[in-house]
């Protein structure tokens, strides 16, 4: 009769957890100056920080590329990044922002891009976090 009990605690953590403002936003990112990168990218809010998963498509094996939360859209980025990323290589990098809250990086005030590993002033991909 221990099972009920113990499902019971877990339907209540899912509810907790349903009745915040979302806490994943998914973020897709589209080639760039026909990088043929793509990839996506889930943003987390875990207490005070975002968590950010990067998983890139395209990029050459041990390639790094800058990546950045940058004030703006995909359409006109400030060019100034808001918050650095871990270089993006083919797969999945992680990055931890501390100190934000994701619903203020939400409603198309922030992109996420990645840079040309050899020339910062290209883009290579972007999506626009909403
Ligand atoms: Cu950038």
């Amino acid at each position: 009769m221990k099972r009920p009990v113990f499902a019971g605690f877990i339907l209540c953590g899912a509810i907790a957890l349903l009745g915040a403002a979302p806490s994943t936003v998914t973020v897709h990112l589209t080639a760039q100056n026909n990088s043929g990168q793509s990839g996506t990218a889930t943003l987390t809010q875990k207490g005070s920080d975002v968590v950010v998963n990067l998983t890139m498509n395209g990029i050459p094996s041990g390639v790094a590329e800058p990546a950045h939360i940058h004030p703006g859209t995909c359409a006109k980025l400030n060019p100034a990044p808001k918050y650095p990323l871990t270089n993006a290589t083919d797969g999945t990098t992680t990055t931890t922002i501390h100190n934000v809250m994701l619903s203020s990086l939400l409603g198309g005030n922030y992109a996420i891009n990645v840079h040309n590993a050899k020339n910062l002033s290209i883009y290579v991909a972007c999506g626009d976090i909403k």
